[in-house]
């Protein structure tokens, strides 16, 4: 069967604001008229607690809490467990996408990003349930302002954040700057200027972080690959929808440059 979907991947730390970007660029298809479909990939969100409403759930197949009193776990060795049960629903879920057959596939992913991205499960959850002939994909990495404006050495923990994010699905990826409404203009400025020009921070910095950034290999590898990096980092709010249209616009040209 060929399907010529758009897919978006919604990753990010742990309340980075996946679940409301997914919502926001929900909406954004809604308004425009598009045929979209949202896929909550997240087995431990609380039901209520969805601001949108998922066309697919991996709650309709398996919860956290039900493995947690299955197996006596507690909650992250549950989650843990959940990831590797996913597995067995994917068929399920991948049908479910066919029988829907969107435009525009939007997916929400779980909120202990570091289980999801570098356990095998994360990448072999997509890649199977995403593996249309003709579909193409990009992530959504999200940078929260509230770990990233902290100090230098947090937004380069970001970055290669989103770096490794990369490596580890190979897919195309575009970083987002969540929550702009809270942010004042200097603040979101200055994070898209360092972010984008990794060096900028050795520069900025007299302190011990600068003369340590400069001999780390880790620095290296962002400024390296600056002119990748500095590609873009789209500030974003999901309260006010600021920003919705330009990131959109770049999974538009992200997806027509894989195809
Ligand atoms: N003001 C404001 N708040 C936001 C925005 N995006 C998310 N939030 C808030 O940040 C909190 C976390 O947002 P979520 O969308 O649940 O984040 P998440 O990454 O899905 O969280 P987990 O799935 O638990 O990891 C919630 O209280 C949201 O209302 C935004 O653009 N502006
Ligand atoms: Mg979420």
């Amino acid at each position: 069967m060929v399907l010529a979907m758009k897919i978006a991947i919604i990753v990010g730390t742990a309340g980075s604001g996946k679940t409301a970007l997914t919502h926001a660029l929900s909406i954004y298809l809604e308004e425009k008229g598009e045929d979209y479909a949202v896929l909550n990939l997240d087995p431990g969100v609380k039901d209520d607690s969805l601001p949108y409403y998922p066309d697919i759930n991996i709650r309709d197949y398996i919860r956290v809490e039900d493995i947690m009193n299955r197996y006596d776990l507690g909650p992250n060795g549950a989650f843990i467990a959940t990831m590797d049960l996913i597995v067995n629903y994917l068929n399920d879920i991948r049908n479910q996408i066919m029988d829907l057959a969107p435009d525009y596939l939007l997916i929400d992913t779980p909120g202990q990003m570091e289980v999801f991205a570098y356990r095998s499960t994360g990448s072999v959850v997509i890649d199977n349930i995403t593996n249309f002939p003709d579909s193409r994909k990009a992530l959504v990495f999200i940078f929260d302002p509230f770990l990233c404006k902290v100090s230098p050495g947090t937004l380069i923990s970001t970055l290669l954040l989103s770096e490794s994010i990369y490596w580890r699905f190979e897919l195309p990826i575009i970083n987002a700057l969540s929550k702009i409404d809270l942010l004042d203009e200097n603040e979101i400025n200055e994070i898209i200027e360092l972010a984008t020009h990794p060096s900028r921070i050795i520069e900025k910095e007299s302190s011990f972080l600068s003369r340590y950034l400069e001999k780390s290999p880790l620095i290296s590898v962002l400024v390296d690959r600056e002119d990748v990096l500095g590609k873009k980092l789209i500030p974003v709010s999901s309260v006010t929808g600021e920003g919705i249209f330009d990131l959109f616009s770049n999974l538009l040209n992200v997806w027509s440059e894989t195809a």
